[in-house]
């Protein structure tokens, strides 16, 4: 017999980027199928959104999915980037009451995002943040990478005044009503995902909030310093355009944007209208 007592937190619906992750995702899949069958008193799925990776990342997934039921996958051919894949996986919200993601290698432990899921009460948006006071921080990362991610703190402050600490930590969690609506102005495919979601979010009037967390840095990231903060910039840029009044007066500039984009090999989103998730794959 079904125990209503035990469910009392809401549904929630973990989506995962992974692009070539065969090496580092498969014990971070374990972790988490282990630990929300055990701690979770609410409907759990994990669902791990992948495009065109080069190595088998999703035989990987697929073993573990087999001893994991709350465990599926979502597979894209094209080259659409962690946003890319992220604006297609939250086409699922309606799948459940919080939509949340973090990294495919592990840097955000379980029961750190679980943290921010109870934490959902308090805001329509909860997201971790590893420069707050309380956060733990197990590797640091390089110093170069320190200096680019301060930067574009900095820029991305200029820019949008969010006041915001850390929007690029892996780890956030969402209502399900706030993704639904602010989900057709994603737009952007690469890194700076986090900056077209969480403006739109304050943009539409959502509450965010950041709370302290807890981050490994892994080796194997994904990042390439100079190409990632270049389309990190130009992207950040162009969600400042598209929230401007003159944005419509730029029409003519598309093909140069286009055209920038493909010099730095950074991912477009698939284009089209929003789709119904039916290419998600439950058990192999
Ligand atoms: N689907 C998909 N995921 C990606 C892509 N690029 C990066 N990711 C995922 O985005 C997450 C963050 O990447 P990672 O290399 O760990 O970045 P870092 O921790 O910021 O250095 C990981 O889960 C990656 O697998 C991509 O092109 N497509
Ligand atoms: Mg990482």
């Amino acid at each position: 017999m079904l125990d209503l007592h035990r469910v009392t937190e809401p549904s929630l619906l973990l989506l995962i980027p992974a692009y070539n992750e065969a090496r580092r995702i498969e014990p971070v899949l374990r972790d988490y199928g282990r630990y929300f069958q055990e701690h979770y008193r609410g409907k759990f799925q994990l669902v791990v959104v992948l495009n065109g990776c080069r190595d088998n990342t999703l035989e990987v997934v697929r073993r573990v999915a087999v001893d994991f039921p709350a465990i599926s996958t979502l597979e894209f051919a094209d080259p659409i980037g962690k946003g890319g894949a992220l604006i297609e996986g939250l086409k699922l919200a309606p799948l459940a009451d919080l939509i949340g993601y973090v990294d495919a290698d592990g840097a955000t432990p379980p029961q750190a995002f679980h943290d921010l899921v109870k934490r959902a009460g308090e805001a329509d948006c909860v997201i971790g943040s590893r420069w707050l006071p309380g956060s733990v921080l197990h590797v640091e990362q390089s110093g170069r990478r320190r200096f680019a991610s301060r930067v574009f703190h900095l820029i991305v402050e200029l820019l949008f005044g969010m006041h915001i600490r850390d929007t690029q930590c892996g780890a956030k969690v969402m209502h399900r009503k706030a993704v639904e609506a602010i989900h057709p102005s994603l737009r952007i495919a690469d890194m700076a995902f986090d900056i077209n979601l969480l403006y739109s979010l304050k943009h539409a009037g959502y509450r965010v909030l950041e709370v302290p967390t807890e981050w490994t840095d892994k080796i194997g990231s994904k990042v390439t310093l100079f190409r990632t903060s270049l389309t990190m910039f130009l992207s950040v840029i162009r969600i400042r355009l598209i929230y401007s009044p003159f944005y419509r007066w730029l029409r003519p500039l598309r093909p140069l944007e286009t055209w920038i984009y493909r010099k730095l090999r950074a991912p477009q989103p698939l284009p089209g209208p929003p789709g119904d998730g039916s290419n998600l794959k439950t058990n192999p």
